[in-house]
């Protein structure tokens, strides 16, 4: 097994330091020697991290989340990631409506977890990023999903998120699906302020609960 170390920290700083091409040929360099996808991409989010600490430093500015944010959307673009995320193969076991909350445009967490729903065999509707409540209800109606995903990266979105929960409770249809939350910022406390049924600071455990609940709902129908 090779040593991913070095070029992993490489990585890191080459994202920290809004390196563009050398980020993206490092991450290809990084698969192409046999990286797992999903440790490639926690490289990234590391280096994504340092960019948030540099600008609330005051030493990066907008223009530089925008440029991070390209990066990370080039590495999300590369073919093996791809491949990860959108092996289409079987029999769907469940389906999933996700958007990212009201206010907030955020949209590279919330695609990793679409896409690593979709790997697991869940059909993804995804609403995209700044969806109101009244459309989470829509297409939770129209759609009937198993489950109700909601992604929020900004501290204030919890507010966006009670709000979904509370229309959806409206619209009489919250006890008919399971309420994920997901964003670095949110907390056991923050779920029980939102109404949901879980939160997740990583889209890889949001996968494991939503398959757990697919696993007991079935169980449940037997
Ligand atoms: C890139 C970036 C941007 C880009 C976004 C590009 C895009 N297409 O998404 C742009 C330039 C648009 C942007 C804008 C702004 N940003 Co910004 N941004 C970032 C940055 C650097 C990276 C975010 C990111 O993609 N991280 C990588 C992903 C993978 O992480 P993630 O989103 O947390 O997702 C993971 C988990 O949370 C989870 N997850 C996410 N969603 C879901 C959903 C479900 C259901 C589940 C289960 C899991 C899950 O899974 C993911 C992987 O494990 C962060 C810094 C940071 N530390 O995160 C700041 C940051 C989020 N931004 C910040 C700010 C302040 C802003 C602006 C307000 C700046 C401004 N003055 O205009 C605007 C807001 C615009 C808006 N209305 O949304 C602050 C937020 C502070 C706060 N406490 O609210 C941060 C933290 C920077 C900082 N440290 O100050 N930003």
């Amino acid at each position: 097994m090779p040593d991913f170390k070095e070029l992993e920290l490489r990585l890191v700083n080459a994202v920290a330091e809004l390196e563009e091409e050398e980020a993206l040929h490092l991450a290809e360099k990084a698969l192409d020697e046999g990286m797992e996808p999903l440790a490639l991409l926690e490289a990234v989010n590391k280096g994504m991290q340092k960019v948030g600490q540099l600008y609330e430093e005051k030493t990066y500015f907008i223009a530089d989340l925008i440029m991070a944010g390209l990066i990370f959307k080039g590495v999300l673009g590369l073919q093996p990631i791809q491949k990860l995320f959108y092996a289409k193969n079987k029999k769907k076991i469940g389906k999933l409506v996700l958007g990212t909350v009201h206010g907030d445009l955020h949209d590279i967490g919330k695609d990793i977890f679409r896409g690593l729903m979709e790997t697991n065999n869940f059909e993804v509707i995804d609403l995209g990023v700044d969806v109101p409540a009244e459309k989470f209800v829509r297409k939770t109606l129209e759609h009937k999903p198993d489950i109700v995903g909601m992604s929020g990266v900004l501290t204030y979105t919890v507010d966006a998120m009670k709000e979904v929960v509370e229309a959806l409770k409206e619209a009489e249809i919250r006890d008919s699906v399971k309420v994920i939350v997901g964003g670095g910022h949110l907390t056991e406390e923050s779920c029980r302020f939102i109404g949901a049924d879980a939160y997740s600071n990583d889209a890889f455990d949001g996968v494991k609960l939503c398959l757990q609940w697919m696993k007991s709902a079935k169980q449940g129908e037997e």
